[in-house]
């Protein structure tokens, strides 16, 4: 199914080079993709155009108008059609490859990116479905969060990788880091190519690609494998990791004076 996405922000212009090359480039080209860029300032009704003031309460910094958004997105999204109205901000549910997952199975999105303190909180109230943040940290404005958001979905989209399978064997896609990969030349600096990804056995890689998987994320993100479907081959292994790191422990221990 192809995707439709509207992009409210006052900064059309930033999204110039990420959706015009590459990957998204080619999605659009095949159909699979398409993007409307909206302006917030061509719905503010002042001869300025003004789309952001002070806040009320005193305090630095400048809010979003409620009046410029909801004349936007009321004007581009289709009411009563199930549209996700998706505010990228740091107070979302975090991203995630689930959760872009969730995104790619519509037919059309709405992003809304803030910029300064934030948008009017009555925006929220009136039209906004979903909010997303990209991680625990402040941008500058939601533009960044939003490509983010586009590239993450758009890659899950039919046709859009060269190889169908590929999301499926996404770092996270299967709850895993990916194992590491490797290219021509087989020896670079006395390092070389494990022997068996040059061995052609199909079961062999596969299996050196899967405990590779589990052994990064052992060492890099094992909050993630309370969560990961573990086969009991995955299991035993992992035993194996975590007695190494007993037996590892030990020894430096042992070694201490
Ligand atoms: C953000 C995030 C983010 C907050 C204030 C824009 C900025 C400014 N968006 N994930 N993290 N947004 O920092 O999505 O309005």
């Amino acid at each position: 199914m192809a995707l439709h996405v509207d992009i409210f922000t006052l900064f059309p212009e930033m999204f110039e080079g990420p959706l015009t090359e590459s990957i998204l480039k080619r999605a659009q080209e095949m159909g699979a993709l398409s993007i409307g860029l909206h302006d917030i300032r061509d719905y503010t009704t002042d001869r300025h155009h003004t789309a952001d003031d002070t806040p009320y309460g005193g305090g630095g910094g400048m809010v979003m108008k409620v009046k410029p958004l909801v004349a936007a997105i009321e004007a581009v999204v289709p009411p009563g059609e199930g549209v996700p109205v998706i505010l990228l901000s740091p107070q979302g549910r975090v991203f995630t490859q689930a959760v872009a997952q969730e995104l790619a199975g519509y037919g059309r999105l709405a992003l809304v990116c803030g910029h300064y303190e934030g948008v009017d909180e009555r925006v929220r109230e009136l039209v906004i479905t979903d909010e997303i943040s990209i991680g625990d940290y402040v941008l500058t404005g939601g533009e960044l969060a939003a490509m983010v958001v586009v590239d993450a979905v758009a890659r899950l989209l039919p046709g859009v990788l060269g190889d169908p399978d590929a999301p499926d064997k996404d770092s996270h896609a299967a709850g895993l880091l990916e194992h590491p990969h490797y290219t021509r030349p087989p020896q670079y600096r006395g390092l070389e190519v494990p022997e068996v990804l040059l061995s052609g056995h199909a079961a062999r890689i596969d299996e050196w690609r899967r405990r590779e998987s589990i052994r990064r994320t052992w060492q890099r993100r094992p909050d993630l494998l309370l969560d990961a479907p573990l086969t009991e081959a995955d299991r035993e292994f992992l035993y194996t990791l975590a007695e190494e790191e007993i037996k590892r422990r030990e020894e430096a221990t042992d070694d201490e004076p």
